[in-house]
């Protein structure tokens, strides 16, 4: 019997994607590298660093690292500009009423989320009392494939990573809930998520029941 629940934030909860997205095209931008959505798809569930090293191999550029620090830096101020407005409407469809079936049927949930920003997001989503613990970027070293953020997001709620099953959206999050011997919902196009137990498009109309039923 799984007991606990680990959801991503970026592709599950809200999609924050469309703003990293225009954060980076305007610095790629000043910086003459073409960056096209397709290009973002990459940037997914990737730390902020890594993202701008890709965008960088795009341009096939090279910079100094305290200069690369000096362009992430401003990223996020512009990533967090575009936070300004976000509210509950952002939230993804269903997944409110999800989390609160769960916790009424006695889930223990926690977000597992590369983003240093996840506690902002949370409070401006009003979700913050959906969660019992929160691993964000702040919190881990390694990046998933690697299943540090999920596993200490088990043990944040004192479970063991067979207790829990994983909510993803990136095919290296599905990665890491295996590697962290969870299960996994992949949130999205079932070909690129492949490896995980079950596919959902996303939480409308979607039950802990079913998920139950389908993950045993
Ligand atoms: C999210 C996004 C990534 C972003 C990363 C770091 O991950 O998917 O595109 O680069 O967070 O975000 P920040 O710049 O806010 O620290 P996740 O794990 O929530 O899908
Ligand atoms: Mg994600």
């Amino acid at each position: 019997m799984h007991k606990g629940l680990l959801f991503d934030l970026d592709g599950v909860i809200v999609d924050t994607a469309r703003y990293h997205y225009l954060a980076w095209k305007e610095l790629a931008q000043e910086l003459g590298i073409p960056f096209t959505r397709e290009d973002n798809e990459r940037l997914k569930g990737v730390s902020r660093n890594r993202s701008f090293e890709i965008i960088l191999e795009i341009g096939n550029r090279q910079m100094e690292e305290a200069q690369k620090e000096y362009y992430c830096t401003r990223k996020n101020g512009i990533y967090l500009e575009y936070l300004q407005t976000l509210s509950e409407k952002d939230i993804l469809p269903g997944v409110q009423e999800f989390l609160e079936a769960a916790r009424a049927k006695g889930y223990r949930t926690a977000l597992g989320s590369a983003s240093k920003n996840a506690v902002f997001i949370l409070e401006k989503l009003k979700l913050s009392e959906s969660f019992d613990a929160v691993i964000d970027g702040n919190k881990v070293s390694k990046a998933k494939p690697d299943p540090e953020v999920f596993l200490n997001g088990a043990a944040a709620l004192g479970l063991a990573g067979c207790d829990c099953i994983v909510f993803e959206d990136a095919a290296a999050g599905i990665k890491a809930a295996h590697a962290g011997g969870m299960r996994a919902v992949g949130i999205g196009k079932p070909e690129i998520l492949s490896e995980a137990d079950y596919v959902i498009r996303g939480f409308e109309k979607i039950t802990i029941e079913e998920i139950e039923q389908e993950i045993m």
